[in-house]
């Protein structure tokens, strides 16, 4: 084979490998396999320079810094949307729209949309020609340069049916978990860090040096096309989207087609449920009107269509000032920093206090009591600061010193060595890991005493009444009427539940008992497996590390709970107080279908966080490893699965989806 074919076969399988990685969403090769190629390019490349073009996969990164960006004025105006915030909202924007094209329904194309920065890129002959950003709509900047260091574009676009002009829109974001991992990196070389993915982002696409951007994780969804030579062949926005799939272009395969504004704002409610789950930032969804004629026939309103609006939800990040930061003591002792915040309405909630994780956090970003911070709250997660405004910091700002003692018991504070958090060690002789340890032992998935809430058991501790869980089974009803607001009746209802609380079963018990890296899942184990409290408690860490899933930091939290002879007091304390379980049966084949697999998790899911997946994945009698091995038995894949789903179908390992997990 001549050079020349060598080179042109060698791109063509790496933007293959690009194409179902980016756009299809299922690699097939690895990235050592795709690396290898590249490097064999690039040889060749090297040895031939007359055989380079503009489009090979290589010359993504130009090689010198720009001078600045060239402004474009866009052929057609870069629109922006109209928004509706409310599911009222929503049924007017329909109504209008039924009113005016006199029809009883009306299809949409529903999408996720993405919080980045838009912009527009045009291909020439099917060779990327230019890229833009929106700027104000009618002119943006010139950004050729950064945009073809994202490999998710394609240089040239695939097959042979392209217009000779196609302008593309859509997004270019930053993915969470690049965002992270840029931010980490960042303050390891002491480089600036971003406070958002979408700052990411945009200061990404805004480096005049290529090679910086080349190093960024960032992605690109299309949602629409601008100039086109050609006359469309499609009635659908849909089935434009479809199309640009085709050519290599990355589309969101969430979208979907809806009818009406009930299809809609289930559209809505379904994408607000998998929003923490994703990982990329969105702030809404968009409508558009699907037929590309009742598109045209509705026409605009100033600067934006009216046959689309986007529908935002509440913001999951917001700026403050810190007023103070004190420290909160955990159920297992862990001291935590707290910013008291002036009050701020984050992801629709009002948010008073965000945590600062712990002192070599507080260092890292630099927090100061005065300063303005970025606060994200998403999902179940608790507040965060997340980032100093420093351009606001006050002169008067003040930094904030970790306490040496504790602040509820006064008990010196430990530093455990290679661990980030300061303890309190005095366990259950300090009120706050008291109050903690009761509420821990009486919530839902534990001892799931009904009608003891965190203020009666906060009230308990403070008068004295009860020092551990086992001081609740000796409660005396007068006791408790002598508390604040506690009438007879409800204290008679308190006294039943703790009663009927007392039969439980001995993986629950052992779950109660709060000890660290101890969760359900893992009490299943070592109940299944031990089967007897006393066989836990004489258990040395080598023998626990043999359990099914319990690794050497879980089996070490372990033997240091029963290592203290307080903890061991209290369990005595439950038994004798009268708690009982029944034998814990070992599962039959039928409730462990996985019993003695090893599986792999990877990709994201979109029905699980990892760790219930995990979880179930275990209660079925699976082994749960972290990476691919030839004794992996089985591989779970979610979403963008990479490098692990590759290796598996290198090594043959059985490969199955999410859904197979559900039906389970
Ligand atoms: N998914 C999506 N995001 N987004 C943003 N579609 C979409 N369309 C847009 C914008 C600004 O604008 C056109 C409908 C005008």
């Amino acid at each position: 084979m001549s050079n020349q074919n060598t080179i042109e076969q060698l791109r063509q399988q790496l933007n293959e490998y690009a194409y179902h990685y980016y756009v299809l969403d299922d690699p097939i090769t690895s990235d050592s396999q795709y690396d290898d190629l590249y490097k064999q390019l690039l040889a060749l490349e090297k040895q031939h320079p007359h055989l380079i073009t503009t489009d090979s996969p290589t010359q993504r990164v130009a090689d010198k810094p720009l001078d600045g960006f060239k402004q474009i004025k866009h052929e057609i105006p870069m629109l922006s949307l109209g928004n509706v915030f409310s599911s009222t909202e929503l049924v007017e924007f329909d109504k209008r729209l039924l009113d005016l094209a006199q029809l009883n329904a009306i299809e949409y194309s529903a999408e996720p949309k993405l919080d980045g920065l838009a912009v527009s890129i045009v291909y020439l002959d099917g060779k990327l020609f230019q890229a833009a950003t929106r700027g104000d709509g009618t002119i943006g900047e010139d950004i050729t340069a950064n945009i073809k260091t994202i490999k998710a574009i394609p240089l040239h676009l695939r097959g042979k049916n392209y217009p000779a002009k196609l302008e593309v829109r859509g997004e270019v974001i930053m993915t969470k978990s690049g965002f992270d991992n840029y931010n980490k990196q960042a303050e390891i070389k002491g480089e600036k860090t971003f406070a958002n993915p979408r700052n990411a982002a945009a200061g990404s696409l805004r480096q005049l040096d290529p090679r910086k951007t080349a190093k960024r994780p960032l992605m690109f969804y299309a949602y629409s096309i601008g100039v086109i030579s050609d006359e469309l062949s499609f009635s659908t926005h849909i089935d434009t989207l479809n199309w640009i799939k085709t050519l290599g272009i990355p589309v969101n395969n969430l979208n979907q087609q809806v009818i009406g504004a009930s299809g809609c704002q289930e559209f809505h409610q379904m994408i607000g449920q998998l929003r923490d789950t994703l990982n990329y930032d969105i702030d809404g969804v968009v409508y558009k009107v699907n037929n590309l004629a009742l598109q045209k026939k509705l026409g605009f309103v100033t600067k934006s269509p009216r046959w689309a609006t986007a529908h935002k939800y509440p913001a999951q990040e917001a700026t403050t000032t810190i007023e103070n930061i004190d420290v909160q003591v955990g159920r297992t002792g862990s001291i935590t920093p707290v910013a008291r915040l002036n009050p701020v309405v984050v992801g629709g909630v009002t948010v008073t206090n965000a945590t600062l994780h712990n002192e070599d956090e507080i260092r890292r970003k630099d927090v100061r009591i005065g300063d303005t911070v970025f606060v994200r709250r998403a999902g179940d997660v608790i507040p965060e600061v997340v980032k100093v405004v420093l351009q606001k910091r006050p002169k008067n700002s003040k930094k904030f010193k970790m306490p040496t003692h504790c602040p509820v018991c006064d008990t010196k504070l430990h530093r455990i060595e290679g661990e980030a958090v300061l303890r309190c060690p005095a366990g259950l002789f300090c009120d706050a890991q008291r109050k903690h340890a009761i509420k821990h032992f009486a919530s839902r998935k534990a001892l799931n005493i009904d009608g003891l809430g965190d203020k009666l058991i906060d009230l308990m501790v403070d008068n004295g009444l009860v020092k551990t869980p086992a001081g609740l089974f000796h409660l005396e009803k007068n006791e408790l009427i002598s508390l604040e607001r506690m009438a007879e009746k409800s204290a008679n209802n308190v006294l039943i539940s703790i009663e009927n609380s007392k039969h439980t079963s001995f993986d629950k018990f052992i779950y109660a008992l709060g000890i660290r890296e101890v969760g359900e899942a893992t009490a299943l184990t070592l109940a299944q497996q031990l089967k007897t409290i006393d066989r836990i408690t004489n258990a040395t860490t080598e023998e626990l590390e043999q359990l099914p899933d319990i690794g050497p930091i879980v089996a070490k939290r372990i033997t240091q709970f029963v290592q203290d002879k307080h903890n061991l007091l209290v369990i005595d304390e439950l038994i004798k107080a009268g708690i009982t379980w029944d034998e814990i049966q070992t599962p039959t084949a039928d409730e462990q279908p996985l019993l003695g697999k090893t599986i792999v998790l990877t990709g994201s899911l979109s029905q699980y966080t990892r760790a219930t997946a995990k979880d179930k994945l275990i209660q079925l009698g699976a082994k749960v490893a972290g990476s691919i091995s030839k004794n992996t038995d089985l591989l779970v894949a979610g979403e963008k699965a990479g490098s692990k789903l590759a290796k598996a179908e290198t090594l043959g390992v059985e490969v199955r989806d999410e859904a197979w997990l559900v039906s389970l």
